[in-house]
């Protein structure tokens, strides 16, 4: 057995509980089957299995009182996953389905994506299995603060730097800082990104993943003699990646005809009015079924076992930006059936492995989150030089820097893809360019 294959077996041995983690490592892991024959000396350095154990993983309990007065008790996670490039970096998730498994695969992707961004970014991710969903503002920060009074003492602008993910946006993002400097008695801004604007958070990171996502998009399609403009686009999630990713596919010419949430998808063949999704998302945090109550000729698909029909709608462009394995294999054939020419992963791991390989096999372009996802998480570091410098660039300055490194990383991702052969293959040149650094700063920092 080779070595690749050995670590692989033993992974999925001490791991068999931890789907979603074997998923992303086995997804790496794959990819580095001919740099890792190149680099025999990787194995004596034991470098696969150390990349692939997390330095530290935190679970803690997380207890609040309720508006009734009852108390809660949630579970709260910090996985510290690699730091060998810089402090660790992540978001938190707030949704009943984290677990232990969702927080390790986020958290070893984030070490990927972190490299690709050539920022000085570890890789790390937390969160909890709490449910922001139909509580109030006042219990939304009684747990951010809960959750704060155990998550400080791991974290801290030169340690480890939380932002948002999935259900923490700026709200949360408020009360967790103003607990962490209440605790601390230090005006700390680093230690959590994604803050407002008000209080150290820089413009254009509420903006970026999206907009990354679509520069990644501009950028990968450019290099196929194609561009976005008048490109059909569906987009998976209503929330902050879906958002922006619209509005930047929208400015650069594409039409977007449908979005969704968890409970259903709306189609809107005239393309999506941004404003009324805004409106409903960001202000009233409502259901995006409500886009179809208030929009003419809109139409809405209700989810049915938690699945709807998103995928089946014809586009040139899909841009999953929802949550991971939101796209399987059966809605691969669907987009292929319909002509989908590329697909961008603007959510962690939204397409499962088959799928990939389906729409690999059949020519479609595909984006791959840790690259095509990296603007936020960049822009998070351009947040950490802000604060570190205690000064405030411009919308366009920090705009410009993020095209510049969206640019980047799908260079990287083309010419390692290129430089092993492996044609268009961006999931392969992503995860081969990021392997490309962590293992020099690993090897570089000795056995630890
Ligand atoms: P938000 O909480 O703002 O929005 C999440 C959206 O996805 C909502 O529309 C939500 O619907 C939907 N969704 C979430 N979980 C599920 C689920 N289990 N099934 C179906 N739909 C679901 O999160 P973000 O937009 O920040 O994150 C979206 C994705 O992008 C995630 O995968 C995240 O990890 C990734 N990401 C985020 C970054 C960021 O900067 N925020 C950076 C890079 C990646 P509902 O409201 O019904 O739950
Ligand atoms: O998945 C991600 O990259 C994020 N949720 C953003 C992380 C960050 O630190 O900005």
């Amino acid at each position: 057995m080779s070595y690749l294959e050995n670590v692989l077996t033993n992974l999925k041995n001490k791991n068999s509980n931890e789907p979603e983690f074997l998923q992303a490592a086995q997804e790496v892991l794959d990819s580095l089957k001919q740099v890792i024959e190149k680099h025999t000396e990787y194995e004596k350095a034991g470098l696969l299995e150390r990349l692939t154990e997390p330095e530290r993983l935190i679970s803690f309990r997380v207890s609040w009182v309720d508006d009734n007065g009852n108390v809660q008790v949630n579970r709260g996670y910090r996985v510290q996953f690699n730091g060998c490039i810089g402090p660790y970096k992540g978001g938190l998730r707030f949704h009943p389905s984290v677990n232990q498994s969702i927080m390790k695969f986020l958290g070893f992707e984030q070490v990927f994506k972190n490299a690709l961004t050539g920022l000085p970014i570890g890789g790390a991710k937390g969160g909890s299995d709490f449910d922001p969903k139909g509580k109030s503002d006042n219990e939304i920060m009684r747990f951010c603060q809960s959750f704060m009074n155990e998550l400080y003492r791991h974290i801290g602008q030169d340690v480890d730097v939380p932002a948002g993910d999935i259900g923490v946006g700026a709200r949360e993002i408020g009360y967790l800082f103003g607990q962490y400097r209440k605790i601390r008695n230090a005006y700390e801004a680093g230690v959590l990104t994604g803050k407002g604007l008000e209080y150290g958070g820089s413009l254009a990171r509420k903006e970026a993943t999206g907009y990354g996502l679509v520069y990644f998009m501009r950028e990968m399609l450019k290099n196929d003699g194609m561009d976005l403009k008048d490109k059909v686009v569906t987009i998976s999630g209503s929330g902050n990646v879906a958002i922006y990713a619209c509005e930047k596919a929208q400015e650069y010419g594409a039409k977007v005809v449908a979005m969704s949430d968890s409970n259903g998808c709306i189609y809107d063949a005239d393309g999506i009015k941004l404003d009324v999704v805004k409106q409903i998302k960001e202000v009233e945090r409502g259901r995006i079924k409500d886009y179809a109550d208030r929009v003419k000729g809109a139409v809405y698909y209700q989810s049915v076992n938690g699945s709807h029909p998103i995928w089946s709608i014809k586009a040139d462009i899909a841009l999953p930006c929802a949550t991971q394995n939101e796209l399987n294999l059966e809605e691969a054939k669907e987009l292929v059936k319909n002509g989908i020419v590329a697909v961008g992963e603007g959510a962690n791991m939204p397409t499962t492995l088959d799928a990939v390989h389906y729409l690999q096999a059949n020519g479609v372009l595909l984006a791959p989150a840790k690259a095509a996802n990296a603007g936020g998480v960049a822009t998070s570091a351009l947040e950490m030089s802000q604060n570190s410098m205690r000064l405030s660039w411009t919308f366009e300055e920090v705009d410009k820097k993020l095209d510049g490194i969206m640019t980047n990383i799908f260079k990287s991702c083309k010419n390692a893809a290129e430089e092993y052969g492996l044609g268009k293959n961006y999931v392969a040149g992503a995860n081969i360019a990021a392997f490309d650094k962590i293992s020099k700063a690993m090897i570089a920092q000795g056995i630890i």
